[in-house]
């Protein structure tokens, strides 16, 4: 998940793979799934890996007439232990939400919950946090109203919003990017503009991967000093070790295969 610092990364809410997964979405990176029992000892391995970096985990059943319900990233956004509830871009997305935001909302109890309203829509794929700068990618499934919707809880928590535009052959920001540190973004050459993340605080830094490592650019850096990528993108592991880092490699072909990536399994809050 991709609204919280390194230090705010404690528990992980995920849920199971269901057995429709093979009618998963899948536009970008992939095809569909073929093996769901391969997906499932993927997901199983993924969740370990965070389990063994010391985060709590919790999964929640899958829902089989929601073939894309593993991707609770887009479900929820959990900023500072606020909780922003988008309405998703993808209508067959929609009643994935209700479980996800009951879950959420029993654990923040006493926070405020906020519900995206009329036209608004936004995936929480679409967030990336930076330290304490967010960037939102303005994508097929995220528009201004989402955008604005998410600019006033940030404008009251006192964080900046950036707005990226994303081309049209990524599905979202963080499909295309990531921070395995509050200091550094990935990203890939050629699908943003150099400057699209703008001036980055003292410090901070954009690391730009080859073209060809653009599912690699998505990571999830966790607070022991560890980094989950995706097997298959070398650039990516090596920058990682150069700064010092220790890349844990995880198979995520199948997951790939429905245009899901790390962040898009879990949701930190
Ligand atoms: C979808 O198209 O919505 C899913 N098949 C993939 C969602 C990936 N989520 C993410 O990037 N945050």
């Amino acid at each position: 998940m991709a609204t919280v610092r390194l230090d705010q990364k404690s528990r992980a809410l995920t849920r199971a793979i269901p057995t429709s997964f093979d009618r998963a979405l899948a536009k970008f990176f992939g095809s569909g799934p073929t093996d769901i029992a391969l997906a499932q000892h993927q997901h199983a391995a993924y969740r370990q890996a965070m389990i063994d970096a010391g985060i709590e985990v919790t999964i929640l059943p899958s829902d089989n007439n929601h073939p894309d319900c593993t991707f609770v990233e887009d479900q929820a956004v959990v900023i500072d232990g606020h909780v922003l509830l988008p309405v998703p871009g993808h209508p067959s997305r929609v009643a994935e939400q209700p479980p996800i935001a009951e879950f959420i909302t029993r654990q923040l109890s006493g926070t405020k919950i906020c519900r995206m309203q009329g036209d608004a829509r936004m995936d929480g794929g679409d967030i990336l946090r930076l330290g304490n700068l967010f960037f939102v990618g303005r994508s097929s499934r995220t528009n201004d109203a989402g955008i604005e919707e998410l600019r006033d809880l940030l404008a009251h928590l006192g964080h900046e919003l950036r707005v990226i535009d994303i081309p049209e052959h990524a599905l979202h920001l963080t499909s295309i990017s990531s921070t395995p540190t509050d200091s550094v973004i990935f990203a890939p050459q050629g699908f943003l503009p150099e400057d699209a993340f703008g001036e980055l605080p003292d410090g901070c830094e954009v690391k730009w991967m080859p073209a060809e490592e653009v599912y690699g650019c998505n990571t999830i850096g966790l607070p022991n000093g560890q980094v989950l990528i995706a097997e298959g993108y070398p650039t990516v592991l090596k920058t990682l070790v150069e700064m010092g880092l220790d890349p844990v490699v995880l198979d995520m072909s199948q997951i790939r295969e429905a245009d899901g990536s790390l962040t898009c399994c879990s949701l930190f809050f």
